[in-house]
């Protein structure tokens, strides 16, 4: 049996996914580079610094801007996207999150957070989930964003597992890659054209439950 949860946020816990690309977006429009839902699959997951690189690139723009341009476009990326998540409550929170985090703890599993987002403390507290986790993975404390395996390694630290002893829940294409490689055992959210064929996907967070999670657990692998 699994011994810990490793969650992603942005898209897992709550929609702020969507709120990632409205901001994004409009920052791509001031900067003259279009982006779509298509292209932000690639930033679903990805730090702030990394998003930015990637978009720049995307555009044909990265010698445009010096490093401290670049500081002031990941900041008002940033800014855009707080005013965006500041009416955020506990209504917020995804089907099903709730109540699978609740049967976690009266199962003894530990929860950690393996989130790229440095609003992920913020964004928990709004949604009045910070008593659930036992620990947040801090995203500022690893070398390499995801797909490297580096903040669920760290997750798994914090609550004193290894990977291997844990379930990682992803939305993102680079966070399952970043699941895979630390060793935990991936569950996507979402499409499987988006996630991957063979790992075990739900369309969404309602069919997140604890049965489900015991049913994709294999002891071996
Ligand atoms: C991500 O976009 C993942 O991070 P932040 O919320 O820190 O910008």
């Amino acid at each position: 049996m699994f011994k810990g949860v490793l969650f992603d946020l942005d898209g897992v816990i709550t929609d702020t996914a969507e709120f990632h690309y409205r901001a994004w977006k409009k920052l791509g429009d001031e900067i003259g580079i279009p982006l779509d839902r298509s292209f932000n699959e690639q930033l679903k997951g990805v730090s702030r610094e990394d998003s930015l690189t990637l978009l720049l690139a995307h555009g044909k723009k990265e010698e445009q801007f010096s490093k401290t341009e670049f500081l002031e476009l990941a900041k008002r990326k940033n800014e855009y996207y707080l005013e965006m998540i500041q009416s955020i409550t506990p209504k917020d929170v995804f089907p099903g999150i709730l109540e699978l985090l609740k049967d976690l703890r009266a199962n003894n599993i530990k929860i950690s957070l393996a989130s790229a987002s440095k609003n992920g403390p913020f964004l928990l507290a709004k949604m009045g989930l910070e008593s659930y986790f036992d620990a947040i993975a801090d995203p500022a404390k690893v070398a390499n964003g995801k797909p490297a395996p580096d903040i669920f390694l760290l997750a798994a630290k914090e609550i004193g597992l290894t990977p291997r002893d844990c379930i990682g829940i992803e939305d993102a294409k680079a966070g399952i890659a970043a699941i895979i490689a630390s060793g935990a055992q991936p569950i996507g959210v979402g499409r499987s054209e988006d996630l991957g064929e063979d790992i075990p996907i739900v369309p969404d967070t309602a069919s997140l439950t604890f049965d489900y999670l015991k049913k994709t657990w294999q002891p071996n692998a």
